[in-house]
This record gives C-alpha cells, structure tokens and sequence, in this order.
C-alpha cells in the first residue's frame, strides 16, 4: 500500500502486444502512460482498445516527450516489436534512462545481444527479456518439482513441441523469415531446457521444411548434454498433424536416479517415485478472463511473467530471464542453426 505507481510505455502495438497490455490493466501499481507504433492504424486500435490518451509514431519524439525536465514521468518502456526494431529501440530506452523489457528474440545475433546488454549496464537501466514459456503454469510446477528434488538427480530430458497449429494466420511474417522454428518456437523451449538442467555443454540439431509454403525450417529435433550430465532432446514442430493439436503446449519426460517426471497433454503432472508409486497433480492453467483458447496457457504465463518482472522491481532484484541469462539462450538457437549447417555438434557461446 503507499506505493508509487509504476509507469511504462508500449513500442509496437501488434499481433502478441495486446496480450502484454491486458496483464498489464489487470496488474496494481503500474500504469501504461503511452503507446507507440510506427503504423498510426494499429495506434489508433490500441488507443481506442485500451483508453490511452498518449500516441507516438516515432519513439524518438516519445522519449523527448516523457523523459528528461519538466516531462511528465517515465520508469520503463516495454518493447513488442519483432526484433529487427530492438537495435536501435534498446540503446534509445537506454539513453533516456529507463528500464526495459525486450521481447524474444532480443538480438539478430550474438554480437548485437552483447552490445545491448552492455549500452544497457553503461546507462544503469535494467535489461529483461519477455521470455515467458518457463512461467507457463504446467511449465513452473515442473521446474519446481525438479528442483525440490522429488526425482533426485536428473540424468534425461525430453522437451517436445509438436503442433500443425495455423501460426502463420496471426503471424504472417513467420512463413517469410528464413529462420523459423528454432528462433521463433525453439527459443522458448530451449529456455526451458535451461530452466530445468541449466547451461549446454554441446548440442546437435537437424533440421525439415515440410510445409513448401514457408521459407524457414518448420521441423527441428535437437540433442543438448549439459554441464550437470544431463541428456536432453528438444523437439520442435509446426507440421505435426494431430487431431488432437496441443498447441501451445510443451510436453516434458524427465528421468532422475530417484524417480520420473512425466508433464502429459492436458496438463497433468506425474511423479513418479522410485518405489513405483506415482502423484498426479492438475497443473492447468488458471487463465486471465480475457484469454482465449488456445493461447490460454501462454496468456496466462504473460500475466506471470509480468507479476514477477513488477516484484523483481520493487525488490531490487533481476527477473530470471535478465539479458546475460537470456544471451545463453540465444546462444543456443545460434549454435542450433551451426549445428544443423554443419550436422556437427558444437559448443554454444556463454555469456561472460
Ligand atoms: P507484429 O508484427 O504483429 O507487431 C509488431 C508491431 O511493432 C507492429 O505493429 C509494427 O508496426 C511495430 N513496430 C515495428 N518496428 C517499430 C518501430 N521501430 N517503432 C514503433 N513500432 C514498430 O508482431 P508480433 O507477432 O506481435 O510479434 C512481436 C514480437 O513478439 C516478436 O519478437 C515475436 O517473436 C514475439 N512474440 C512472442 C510471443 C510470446 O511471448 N510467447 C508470442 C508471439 C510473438
Ligand atoms: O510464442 C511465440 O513466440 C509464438 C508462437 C507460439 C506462435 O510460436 O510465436
């Protein structure tokens, strides 16, 4: 109670934006002063959706109008443009001073990721990627079975994502880049390949285009060894025909030296003990009244994430997913793709 409200601006007013605006309405204590987007119709759609008086098309003249003396008060800036815009958007935030949230993938390459982050520390801002499938509700439940031990110590991982869901609909651009899936989808479960076993030690990856509609690669199957020994398989598709599609759901199989974890289609967490016994929990999202299915799952995580990102402010702390915790995982989408060219495994980059 007492506290001051927390103000922040939107840059890109698209396709996913919308969900990060409703989690931030439905959050206390922050408040969305203005919106900018270059393309004044989706301006004017978010002005008139979400009742925000503030519009800019260039985000230059937004910061000069809500940042430095006599403006009328700025503490972050949240970007939801695709990642071509954040080269120049995040050294802009940067120099006007105020924290950032960065939409995945933050970079177009590792290079760029590393002069982010750094323009970020030299101006004292905070940096954190909207990285969100880790704060999916099923996705969280089983990180933290993991990590309270119930399995013991894990040596297999299976982090499986197989859908034929339409994502070019909502997202046209998806069919035109040349990287698809692995940067695109694959970075999040990669993520939470990173959330549950820690940092890769090498990996190997091949690679399909099985729709002939789209550019990049649809298909991508994955083999990590991380640092604590684990061996994980991560698999991604967008050309898996089910009748029963999961989409957007990651389904999980972990192996310990004292038990199994088994996160089922439709949310059903198994624990399985060493003595043959067996948990189930419900771990179904809990979603925000304005999601709708199927994205329910990641909507719900949004507003998670958000919350998280909202107490990690207030309490001086980094969210989880900071710049050089999210440059490991950009490091393997890089190392994914070399892999793939070379059908080699190789040593991602790390951040240092
Ligand atoms: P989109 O194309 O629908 O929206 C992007 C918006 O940004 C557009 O309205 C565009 O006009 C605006 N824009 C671009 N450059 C700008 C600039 N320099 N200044 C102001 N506005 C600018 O894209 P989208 O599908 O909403 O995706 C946006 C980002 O969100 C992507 O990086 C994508 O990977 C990510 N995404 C994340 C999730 C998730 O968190 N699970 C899901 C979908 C998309
Ligand atoms: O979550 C995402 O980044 C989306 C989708 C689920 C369609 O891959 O782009």
């Amino acid at each position: 109670a007492g506290e001051r409200i927390v103000k922040g601006a939107l840059i890109g007013c698209g396709f996913f934006a919308e969900n990060q605006m409703r989690a931030w309405q439905e959050l206390e204590g922050v408040s969305i002063v203005a919106l900018c987007d270059r393309d004044p119709r989706r301006l004017a759609h978010f002005q008139a959706l979400f009742g925000i008086e503030d519009t800019f098309t260039d985000a230059e003249t937004m910061f000069a109008a809500l940042t430095g003396s006599g403006n009328r008060g700025l503490d972050f800036v949240d970007i939801a443009t695709t990642t071509q815009a954040h080269a120049a958007l995040v050294p802009l935030a940067a120099r006007h001073g105020v924290d950032i949230i960065c939409q995945k993938p933050f970079a177009g390459s590792l290079a760029m990721a590393r002069r982010l982050i750094v323009q970020c520390a030299e101006n004292g801002v905070s940096l954190s990627i909207h990285e969100n499938f880790r704060w999916q509700r099923a996705v969280r439940q089983t990180i933290e079975v993991l990590r309270a031990g119930r399995i013991g110590r894990p040596f297999f991982g299976r982090i499986s994502y197989r859908s034929g869901f339409d994502v070019y609909k909502a997202q046209p651009y998806l069919a035109r880049v040349e990287r698809f899936i692995i940067e695109d989808l694959g970075i999040h479960v990669l993520d939470i390949a990173r959330a549950l076993f820690g940092e890769v030690e090498r990996l190997s990856c091949e690679t399909a285009r099985v729709n002939p509609g789209i550019n990049g690669e649809d298909v991508a199957t994955l083999m990590l060894h991380h640092d604590d020994g684990v061996t994980a398989v991560v698999d991604c598709s967008y050309a898996t025909r089910l009748a029963d599609d999961p989409f957007p759901q990651s389904l999980i199989e972990i192996d310990g030296d004292n038990g199994s974890l088994r996160l089922r289609q439709d949310f059903e967490l198994e624990i399985h003990g060493a003595e043959g016994g067996c948990d189930r929990r419900d771990v179904r999202p809990e979603p925000p009244a304005w999601s709708e299915a199927p994205w329910w799952p990641i909507q719900e995580s949004v507003l998670a994430f958000q919350a998280d990102w909202l107490k990690a402010r207030r309490h001086g702390r980094a969210v989880e997913t900071h710049g050089e915790d999210n440059f490991n995982t950009l490091a393997l989408v890089e190392a994914a793709y070399r892999a793939a060219a070379a059908h080699q495994s190789v040593v991602p980059a790390r951040w240092s």
